[in-house]
């Protein structure tokens, strides 16, 4: 072979090689384009929504590639075949909300080894070698606010009772620790009925308060932890026609719970940014891909909202959305 031509084949390889590898997981494609999928607790639920347009519009703006996926349910064994499909796509980075601290670790261990850059939104997982950056609501000083807005609702006394998800959920846990240990610690007038769990249904939730209501006819107080056991408790209450005699204290700020807010079901409700949060999370990831700088943990605000803020245009803005 003719010297130039040998150089050129020599070349031709040469590039043929850098496409081939260029594809790494963990890194920019071949192409240089930044590739991230971010994995949400559950599909089609206002914050995970409200979440994904936030990173949705950072990634347009960073110039990267976002696809959005997520479970049908709340619930690891759902949402692990997901994350190895994503896996087997081999992005640059993964965004998640992982659905348990435990059951997740496993399938988030192959996404590290396979380098792909995590970052993790919302909830975590208990190894802590999991996530290059954590970007979360203060959960715990959340659902220490629940219990004082709550307490205040109540004249600081009577039987007040929690509803939650599933233990194992990091953020809802959180919530409880910071309700518990508020009511321990300012609140002796009242009596604490424990928390009950929802599995992260509507209905469920609703009979949860039914049978409280049975029991305790003298209930005053509810804490919900999160969007769909508020929009259960609610509407147990509003059919029991109880409404304003049991106060109640949400989290989150979906549109079910903002029309209940409206109709005197629930008092307060704490509004997550999860639109900030997805937009960090991207902020993250490309750093991470890029090789820079990268912060190990970023706590996010909440907002108190009630019947008396609602309306105002800076409140408006930290109720979820149902797309974006
Ligand atoms: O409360 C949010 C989220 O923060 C939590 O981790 C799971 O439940 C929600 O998605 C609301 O349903």
């Amino acid at each position: 072979m003719h010297k130039a031509g040998r150089a050129m084949a020599a070349l031709g390889a040469l590039l043929l090689t850098v496409t081939a590898c260029g594809g790494q997981s963990g890194e920019a494609g071949g192409d240089g384009q930044i590739r991230i999928t971010l994995v949400q607790g559950l599909a089609g639920e206002e914050f995970y929504e409200t979440m994904a347009c936030g990173a949705k519009a950072k990634a347009k703006e960073l110039g990267v590639t976002l696809d959005v996926q997520g479970p049908q349910k709340f619930d690891p064994t759902l949402q692990t075949p997901i994350v190895n499909s994503v896996v087997a796509s081999k992005p640059s980075a993964m965004l998640i909300a992982p659905t348990d601290v435990k059951a997740m670790i496993a399938p988030l261990t192959q996404a590290k080894q396979q380098d792909i850059k995590i970052i993790l939104v919302d909830t975590v997982v208990e190894d802590p070698s999991i996530g290059l950056s954590r970007i979360s609501t203060d959960n715990l000083k959340g659902g220490a606010a629940a219990a004082k807005a709550l307490s205040e609702q109540i004249g600081g006394k009577g039987k007040v009772l929690v509803i939650s998800t599933d233990p194992g959920v990091s953020t809802v846990d959180a919530r409880i620790k910071g309700f518990e240990e508020e009511v321990k610690a300012n609140h002796p007038g009242i009596t604490y009925l424990g928390v009950q769990y929802s599995h992260n249904d509507v209905t469920e939730a609703s009979k949860i308060v039914n049978a409280a209501l049975a029991k305790d006819s003298d209930l005053a107080g509810i804490f919900a932890a999160n969007l769909n056991s508020a929009t259960g408790a609610g509407s147990a209450l509003q059919q029991a026609g109880k409404l304003g005699q049991v106060k109640m204290v949400g989290f989150d700020a979906g549109p079910a719970q903002v029309k209940q807010l409206k109709d005197g079901v629930v008092q307060a409700l704490i509004a997550q940014l999860p639109g900030d949060i997805g937009a960090k999370g991207v902020e993250q990831a490309v750093a991470a891909v890029r090789g820079q700088q990268v912060t190990p943990s970023i706590p996010t605000d909440a907002t108190i909202v009630t019947a008396a803020n609602v309306d105002q245009p800076e409140v408006q803005k930290v109720l979820y959305k149902a797309g974006c």
